[in-house]
């Protein structure tokens, strides 16, 4: 058994521990799950044609669950996710997307932009926010307030990413493709939600199953040596 490097932290009246006892796995173990983990992963794809075909609402519920368990500063989980199945909704939404997307394309991004974007084929258009079953708008909340005071978040970028993360590993585990979409400037998703103004849009992501037809960009990733820079 381990010691600890110090005297074991005492609780105060203030704070209150537990004792932590994950399961342990054996190296080999350790190493074929992580293996698994990341074949799967490498066969996400972002979908920008989705089927209007029904999925299961329960699984998109689990995972915003599992999303919810991400760290974040000072554990104030500072996101809400709305989940939007209601079509009038979703229609609302691809108008007011596709205006500000409009107004990007035709001047907002500058030329090296757009022929960053070329690969993709994107435009304006986005049908998928009419035929995708669900639509997840994620909100940052820089601060909360209790009692009518406002009480700060902290790292809120950085903690709402890594839920993000967690969200989009779980509904691919779950068998379900997503787009990260953020329509530029995305305010509008605030009002159209009624959200209070502590929440502010972050992302915008379609969920469902890819149409039978959609194409994916034939891009690949980025080899593990680039990304990987070790020091012994
Ligand atoms: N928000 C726009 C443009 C766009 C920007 C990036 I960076 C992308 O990776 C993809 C699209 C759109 O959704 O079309």
């Amino acid at each position: 058994m381990d010691s600890f490097p110090s005297e074991p932290r005492q609780s105060t009246s203030e704070e209150s521990f537990i004792p932590y006892t994950p399961q342990r796995l054996s190296h080999g173990e350790m190493i074929s799950n992580s293996s698994e983990f990341d074949k799967r992963m490498q066969t996400r794809r972002s979908v920008r044609e989705f089927s209007s075909e029904p999925v299961p609402r329960e699984a998109i519920v689990r995972a915003i669950r599992a999303a919810s368990s991400a760290p974040s500063g000072a554990h104030k989980q500072p996101w809400t996710f709305c989940l939007i199945s209601n079509k009038e909704l979703k229609s609302k939404i691809r108008e007011l997307a596709e205006e500000e997307e409009y107004q990007s394309y035709n001047g907002r991004m500058n030329s090296q932009w757009l022929d960053d974007l070329k690969p993709f084929g994107t435009n304006h258009i986005k049908p998928f926010l009419e035929e995708a079953p669900f639509l997840i708008v994620v909100f940052k909340k820089p601060y909360e307030v209790v009692d009518g005071e406002k009480r700060q978040n902290y790292y809120v970028n950085e903690s709402v990413g890594i839920a993000v993360g967690f969200l989009l590993s779980a509904l691919h585990h779950a068998g379900l493709a997503t787009l990260t979409h953020t329509p530029s400037p995305m305010k509008f998703l605030g009002e159209i939600l009624d959200r209070p103004e502590n929440e502010r849009p972050y992302l915008l992501i379609p969920v469902g199953y890819p149409h039978p037809e959609t194409k994916v960009p034939n891009i690949a990733r980025k080899p593990l040596e680039s990304v990987l820079s070790e020091y012994f």
